[in-house]
């Protein structure tokens, strides 16, 4: 097991399209594993390949209190949408920075499960939200998309900065 290192916004690299996966193997569940570690390491309810810098579509996500239902989808598909909702979302790879997007408030999606089994289900309210925001990531799209251009800049200036002051502060250290 590992801890898988998160790329963050505006790194270009998070706009990779991912491609399908065509036979789940022991690489693969692999892969997921160490996302799931990620994941709760971090901690979040959600992570996509793309974030790690991996660009298969792959995603996990686990959205129970306890954080105690993992769940894997591979090569995910939605295929029916209803009704929105309104939620302030997060994301791993922007750090610090939230904001409301809409989605639809029911889903239908399609998916490989991490021993290759094709599964459906039904989801709404946040797991139906985390499910979208996961697949847009495997689509290159990240959820800062969704605000204004002016926003939008404004938070790629704060992050570059960031970026830069942990860049000079990781230096010192050697
Ligand atoms: O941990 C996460 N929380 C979250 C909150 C609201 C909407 C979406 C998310 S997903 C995010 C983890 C992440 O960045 N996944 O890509
Ligand atoms: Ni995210």
């Amino acid at each position: 097991m590992a801890i898988l290192n998160i790329i963050e916004f505006p790194d270009q690299r998070l706009r990779t399209v991912a491609k399908a996966i065509e036979t789940v193997n022991e690489d693969i569940r692999q892969l997921a594993a160490n996302m799931l570690e990620t994941m709760y390491d971090a901690p979040g309810i959600g992570l996509a390949a793309t974030q790690v810098n991996i660009h298969k579509q792959l995603l996990v996500l686990d959205v129970s209190d306890e954080g105690d239902q993992p769940m894997v989808f591979i090569n995910p598909e939605i295929l029916v949408k209803d009704g929105i909702q309104i939620y302030a979302e997060g994301c791993l790879s922007v750090p610090g920075f939230t904001a409301e997007v809409q989605r639809a408030e029911e889903i239908r999606v399609k998916a490989t499960n991490e021993k290759g089994e094709s599964f459906e289900l039904e989801a709404h309210g946040l797991l139906a939200i985390c499910i979208q925001h996961e697949m847009d990531h495997l689509k290159g799209k990240l959820f800062v998309d969704y605000l204004s251009p002016l926003k939008r800049l404004r938070l790629k200036k704060k992050l570059e900065k960031q970026h830069k002051a942990d860049k000079l502060e990781a230096q010192k250290q050697l």
